[in-house]
């Protein structure tokens, strides 16, 4: 129905019977010469020559096959898959340190696995800067059976981003330095990106119904999608199909998607601009380069030009994404929770560096990625104590309730990302903690009765500055996932825990990739026993990584590598 969709009552799903095929990709990463915002010619990390870099796209179902060449020559590289669930296949979750070895330039990896879950991804490198790099591109998994699937004829993609001139391997030691960054100010964007360019124009007909697919891809800053006089339907939230909620404005938190419906209008008297504006309220300062407007065009007409200027919005008409509700109605994951976890998130200097961490623990990849500890060390995987300290591991139970308290003592907001959920979000406060660690009377006080009774679920979701976050999932997705901010400079700092769900149900049903054994083995790098490689005594955790890297420059492989 054109003009007015008339969307499902209660999102129903449609009865289709669909096919698993197996989508393959070859990829080879290069470094290639970009300049996506017209003012600075500069390296990025592109695929088969090319960047941007091209979307994965397959159906609910399908097998994905990714086999992936590092030729960048300097740099090691992985290939994390944002969002998806990786149910069985934790070793294709593409986290070194977790869950792979870095894969060293010059050798192959294939990632494989299998996705039963629709809507908008994104993949990116999981090796520290390189998704600031340019190593990112949309993953859609389409869907017959949406809900949504009768409300709309097209599809385009828009992807969201900040862009650097300056590349993640000089960016990160600049940030980290105490000395020369005491501030611990975050590395200022150059620009705002829509679909890795500026000025793009999107070809539309007339009274038709779109899905857009809104992806950040962002390294750092959140931003506003606005439509000048076009309306969005949102439907879809990092994947979850929720009730149809009408915007003028979507604010993007980094590495959020949003599925929208927009109608065109009825006729093609002129073309409409569109803006990606980046948030600026994150950035410590506003440096006079930043130029924090991408503007893109409806092209209804390309004979017509498009406007002079991007529409200008007084006040942006932003909804809390905490109120959206999921079609599929799932309860409120209610009772006391099985496996409790308070995360208090916190910026401090340490071993001369502007860290973060969680509880005062700064995450350091130990020497045994944790999914290959959580393998090897037979019923001691479920003691935390043999991840290491510094992966900061929290061990959950097959079927538990888990329950994750986020308190921010930081004046600034956070993205939080779990890899392996996506969670229900079921409380959420700002500015109730000051820096100093005091913790107000208005913390979460765990009462159920306050909670919604259909909480929204995403894997990437918003903290306020000074505020929590509660999520809450079952425990049904063996595997060694992390938690963390998705802020690549917080990354880069130690913003990251681990959480090792269900071990022994993992050791039954999944084992070391042997291809990525090889790989880690190449390297000189162990492959079992505790985070320190130790077989025998797992408790002995000497020799495990608790001193953060001095000369921290991103992927750059080390000028000793290999000897
Ligand atoms: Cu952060």
């Amino acid at each position: 129905m054109l003009g007015s969709p008339l969307y499902p009552a209660a999102c129903l799903c449609f009865a289709l019977q669909t096919y698993a095929r197996t989508v393959s990709y070859d990829w080879r990463l290069h470094w290639v010469s970009v300049n996506p915002d017209g003012e600075l010619l500069r390296p990025a990390i592109g695929i088969n020559g090319q960047w941007p870099n091209p979307a994965i796209e397959a159906e609910v179902g399908d097998r994905i096959v990714i086999n992936l060449h590092n030729q960048l020559g300097n740099e090691t590289a992985s290939l994390h898959f944002h969002g998806i669930y990786q149910e069985g296949s934790n070793g294709m979750d593409g986290s070194p340190t977790a869950t792979q070895c870095e894969i060293p330039p010059g050798v192959s990896f294939t990632y494989d696995f299998v996705v039963n879950q629709p809507g908008s991804y994104w993949y990116h490198s999981h090796s520290s800067g390189q998704l600031a790099d340019g190593l990112r591109g949309p993953l859609i998994i389409k869907d017959p059976k949406s809900p949504y699937a009768g409300n709309y004829s097209e599809e385009l993609i828009v992807t969201i981003s900040d862009w650097y001139h300056d590349e993640a391997p000089s960016l990160i030691p600049y940030y980290l330095s105490s000395v020369q960054n005491p501030s611990g100010a975050e590395p200022i964007p150059n620009s705002s990106l829509i679909n890795e360019a500026q000025d793009i124009k999107l070809a539309v007909k007339p009274n038709t119904n779109y899905l857009i697919r809104i992806i950040s891809m962002a390294a750092f800053a959140q931003a506003y999608v606005h439509f000048d006089q076009h309306e969005m339907t949102i439907i879809a939230i990092d994947g979850i199909y929720v009730r149809p909620r009408t915007v003028s404005t979507v604010h993007v938190v980094t590495a959020q998607r949003y599925d929208v419906l927009l109608t065109t209008k009825s006729d093609k008297e002129r073309n409409y601009a569109f803006f990606s504006n980046l948030d600026q309220a994150k950035f410590q300062s506003i440096p006079g380069y930043l130029r924090p407007n991408a503007t893109g065009y409806l092209v209804y007409d390309a004979s017509k030009p498009v406007p002079p200027e991007a529409p200008t919005v007084g006040r942006y008409d932003i909804i809390d994404d905490f109120t959206l509700i999921p079609c599929d109605g799932q309860p409120l994951l209610s009772g006391p929770p099985d496996a409790s976890i308070v995360l208090n998130v916190g910026f401090f200097e340490r071993d001369g560096q502007n860290r973060a961490g969680f509880n005062n623990i700064t995450y350091i990849g130990q020497k045994v990625p944790s999914l290959y500890t959580a393998l090897t060390t037979g019923s001691d995987a479920e003691d935390p104590r043999v991840y290491g300290v510094n992966a900061n591991a929290k061990v959950v139970k097959q079927g538990d309730l888990v329950e994750v308290v986020i308190n921010n003592f930081d004046r600034s907001g956070h993205p939080m990302h779990l890899h392996g959920h996506a969670p229900q979000i079921v409380a959420r406060a700002a500015g109730v903690f000051l820096q100093n660690g005091t913790l107000s009377a208005k913390g979460y006080t765990g009462d159920i009765g306050t909670l919604p009774k259909v909480p929204m679920r995403r894997d990437t979701w918003g903290m306020a500055p000074g505020g929590y976050t509660v999520i809450r999932y079952r425990a049904d997705n063996p595997g060694v996932w992390l938690l963390h901010c998705h802020m690549e400079w917080h990354v880069a700092a130690g913003l990251s825990m681990t959480i090792v769900e269900a071990p022994l149900q993992l050791q039954q049903s999944q084992r070391i990739n042997p291809a990525m054994e090889d790989i880690c083995k190449s390297q000189g790098l162990a492959t079992a026993g505790n985070a320190a490689g130790n077989t025998e005594d797992h408790f002995d955790l000497s020799g495990a990584n608790t001193i953060v890297e001095p000369n921290h420059r991103g992927a750059l492989v080390d000028e000793d590598y290999n000897n």
